[in-house]
């Protein structure tokens, strides 16, 4: 029987509409103004929104940067982190930053690349490296931030950092070992076109479905398999109704954090460098609580003796990154130059890094 942790969310819609339209610098006397005020009237609270549950990566990182952003303030900041399942899917949440009802929240490019097609990169396969440490530098470059600062910007959105969550991993009721294998299958994707295309060019019947709901179509069988990282497989259930995980380490899940940019163009200094400073203090620790989590909750599958677990080898992977090659046109297509050269300089930053990187 699932163990249904996650069923969701009558109540969100209502919030969410009483959300829209706050200010998110609202003072504890009620006051709400669309900007923070010239001479803050401490404390103000902040609204974090997450697309993942308690006990998620996510999650994690919204308690580390709370705690860090509280403590720098002595208090005069408070975070109220909103897990998912209490505001809406990610599509709305995005929709909540831009309009300014929350400060901070999480958006997965799987689920943004409709809106900012740059970001459509973190949904390619093999693109990033097989090597983890050159990936945590690369996502934690500043130069990399930058490439993306303006695609945010033109969605009013300012972009603090990505987070890595760790290798997305495939589960199916079937080995997927070669992409053959996926021909016919209907795989879940998140929410955007971009995210289709890499398991349309495997073979398979991609349809784009949000988080909440990939569970009862994997129990109905409206689906037949998901992509998503190790932890979230397991706190989701999502391996309760799925015979076989297979691991080819084709991407990194990468999420990314952002804010209202109107909303933190108007922060007073003191509140930016707060945030700024919290920032920095949780990106190392959510490298490590991804590769916690993505350990833990796959040995809490394997125990549980459910879940077949499939590793491709080199040889195996390689025929996917191969078909995997012409997807990376098609992101060009969606976005032009802009994208041409985030692509190049990505590339660029993966080879320096790779260099610096001892073997
Ligand atoms: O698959 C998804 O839709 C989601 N997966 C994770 C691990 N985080 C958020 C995202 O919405």
């Amino acid at each position: 029987m699932p163990t249904a942790r996650f069923r969701f969310w009558p109540l969100s819609l209502a919030l969410a509409t009483a959300l829209t339209g706050c200010s998110d610098s609202q003072t504890d006397s009620g006051d709400r103004t669309a900007q923070a005020p010239e001479a803050p009237e401490y404390p103000v609270t902040w609204r974090f929104a997450l697309e993942e549950i308690e006990g998620s990566v996510q999650h994690a990182y919204a308690e580390a940067l709370k705690e860090r952003i509280e403590e720098r303030s002595d208090g005069k900041v408070e975070i109220d982190i909103f897990p998912y399942g209490s505001l809406g899917t990610s599509a709305q949440l995005t929709e909540l930053v831009q309009n300014g009802s929350v400060s901070l929240a999480f958006a997965s490019p799987g689920h943004l690349a409709n809106t900012i097609p740059e970001v459509g990169l973190f949904t390619l396969h093999y693109v990033l490296p097989d090597d983890a440490e050159v990936t945590r530098e690369v996502l934690a470059s500043p130069q990399l931030l930058g490439l993306f600062e303006q695609p945010y910007a033109r969605e009013n959105m300012k972009l603090l950092g990505f987070v890595p969550e760790g290798w997305m991993a495939w589960t199916a009721n079937k080995p997927l070992r070669t992409p053959d294998d996926f021909k016919g299958q209907r795989i879940r994707t998140m929410t955007s076109d971009m995210a289709e295309e890499a398991f349309k060019a495997y073979g398979a019947e991609p349809s784009q479905i949000p988080y909440s709901q990939v569970y009862s179509d994997l129990q109905l069988r409206k689906i037949d398999g998901q992509s998503n990282p190790v932890f979230a497989i397991e706190e989701m259930d999502f391996y309760e109704v799925q015979s076989t995980m297979t691991l080819a380490r084709p991407a990194q899940f990468v999420a990314s954090v952002v804010s209202n940019l109107d909303w933190y163009n108007a922060l007073p200094e003191k509140q930016q460098q707060w945030l700024n400073n919290g920032l920095d203090d949780v990106a190392q620790i959510a490298w490590e609580t991804q590769e916690e989590l993505n350990q833990t909750r796959l040995e809490t599958m394997l125990e549980e003796g459910h879940l077949k677990v499939v590793r491709l080898t080199n040889a195996e992977r390689e025929v996917f990154r191969q078909a995997s090659m012409p997807v990376r046109d098609i992101y060009l297509e969606h976005t032009g130059d802009s994208g041409q050269r985030i692509f190049e300089r990505v590339q660029q930053l993966i080879e320096e890094k790779e260099a610096n990187t001892p073997e």
